[in-house]
């Protein structure tokens, strides 16, 4: 089956006109319904008749994570709770988790949309699919489930962990697709190696890695190792889960938006205007068909731009680039701007170090300082007889690499190199930046108080 080929190669005017028709319905749906939004947009003077165009979007309300929290756990649904059939959550590092909710007809959207994700990375009908995504309040597990078996795969439910587990299952049940984060695939194939497996050898032929940004260095990495093709899925539960973008198996440059539930834009993440296709800014999306949950100008706080070119694929849905990181994760080092990703491109180029990496962001004073924490390869590690920071090897390679991420970020940051195995193994979501800054804030004299 080929999923929905008529939607995802619609002409440009006819998708506009869906689009504005599926906005106008989901703005009455919240006036009517949200006392968050009908007062939101009271106070802005907008009725849901107002909206006659797409451009009319630009009048509706941001909504952002703090309005989430704020009205924690179900000010925001749109239906009576009876009818909600699935909760999820953000993954809720800080405190309390964000909430949302789906309606039958909004998880029949969703496994819909997964589904053409799946196919629009390489997957079939018939294929085993092997999913490392947690299952859990996280939406990446039963997302990538649900979309799987609409789809009419045989879905594997390892989640996330258990690594030895997975590689044999990946070995008995021989997957032609796997999905996770990229970061535990790559665990994974560390794991594979220490058991002295070859991961080439596996019956992988494509992954659907996301939920974290990577870098395309990262990308070669895994392509490499499992021999396969490494696709970039993005979703976040506040507007759905997987699936909101997915990068096309032929151009592999950009994820394409299902732009039928979802209406994207970019946004100057300090001015809040919209910017122009090719301009990297901050994702905001607006749903289109969400029930339960439907939400207006969601900022994501993912650093992203919008291709202003058509596809080779022949989708006319629009391509949002990689994700570059989070305004969150953003940290400014003498008057630069700095993504842990842009760190990662850097170390998993340097061919004596492995993929593995953590950034650690400290103060002095009043300025942000960045360590660099990166592990020496395996066979590096073997070559010298052990590790031995002070060796010519070492510090040649802590000297090229402090060269090369000046050379590449402009500023100058402390690197520290380790042996092999010695930073965490991600099971989900890697943690890539350490923030310290918080320890040194009252003491005024750059030391932790
Ligand atoms: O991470 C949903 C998901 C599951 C996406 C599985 C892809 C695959 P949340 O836990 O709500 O949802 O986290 C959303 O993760 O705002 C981004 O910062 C980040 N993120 C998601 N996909 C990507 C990606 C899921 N492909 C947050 N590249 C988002 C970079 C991503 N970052």
């Amino acid at each position: 089956m080929i999923w929905q080929s008529e939607i995802e190669t619609m002409n440009p005017s006819d998708l506009q006109n869906l689009q504005l028709e599926r906005l106008r319905t989901t703005v009455a749906r919240v006036y009517h319904r949200v006392p968050f939004y009908r007062k939101k947009l009271d106070e802005m003077g907008v009725k849901p008749e107002g909206i006659r165009g797409l451009e009319d979007v630009h009048k509706l309300p941001f909504t952002r994570k703090s309005d989430l929290r704020e009205n924690y756990p179900f000010g925001l649904f749109a239906v009576d709770r009876k009818e909600v059939v699935r909760i999820h959550g953000s993954s809720g590092t800080k405190g309390k988790p964000t909430v949302v909710g789906y309606t039958r007809n909004d998880i029949t959207h969703w496994s819909e949309i997964v589904a053409r994700a799946i196919t629009i990375a390489g997957g079939r009908s018939g294929d085993v699919f092997h999913n490392a995504y947690g299952y859990g309040l996280f939406t990446g597990g039963l997302g990538l489930h649900y979309g799987a078996e609409r789809l009419g795969m045989s879905v594997v439910p390892v989640s996330g962990g258990n690594t030895p587990r997975q590689v044999m299952i990946l070995e008995d049940f021989r997957p032609r697709g796997i999905a996770g984060t990229p970061s535990y695939v790559l665990n994974i194939a560390e794991t594979m190696e220490q058991m002295g497996k070859d991961p080439r050898q596996t019956s992988l032929e494509y992954g659907i890695f996301g939920a974290e940004p990577w870098s395309e260095e990262m990308r070669k990495i895994l392509e490499a190792k499992f021999n396969l093709r490494a696709l970039d899925i993005y979703g976040l539960s506040e507007v759905m889960g997987p699936g909101v973008g997915m990068e096309c198996f032929e151009r592999q440059e950009g994820m394409h938006v299902a732009e039928d539930h979802f209406y994207v834009e970019v946004i100057h993440p300090l001015t809040g205007e919209n910017l122009p296709m090719g301009e990297p800014g901050e994702l905001v999306f607006t749903s289109l068909t969400k029930e339960a949950f439907p939400i207006l100008r969601y900022r994501t706080g993912d650093i992203a731009f919008l291709y202003p070119e058509p596809c080779s694929c022949g989708r006319t849905h629009i391509r949002m680039s990689r994700i570059k990181g989070r305004i969150d994760d953003m940290v400014i080092v003498r008057g630069v701007n700095v993504f842990p990703s842009e760190i990662e491109s850097v170390v998993m180029n340097h061919p004596a170090l492995s993929p593995y990496y953590q950034v650690e962001v400290t103060r002095a004073g009043t300025l942000d300082e960045i360590a660099v924490f990166a592990e020496v390869s395996d066979s590096v590690f073997k070559d010298q007889g052990g590790f031995n920071p002070e060796s010519d090897l070492f510090r040649r390679v802590r000297h090229e690499l402090k060269t090369a991420l000046r050379n590449t970020l402009l500023i100058s940051t402390d690197v520290t190199l380790l042996a092999p195995n010695t930073l965490p193994r991600s099971t989900g979501k890697a943690t890539r930046l350490v923030d310290k800054r918080h320890l040194y804030e009252d003491s005024g004299e750059g030391l932790p108080v």
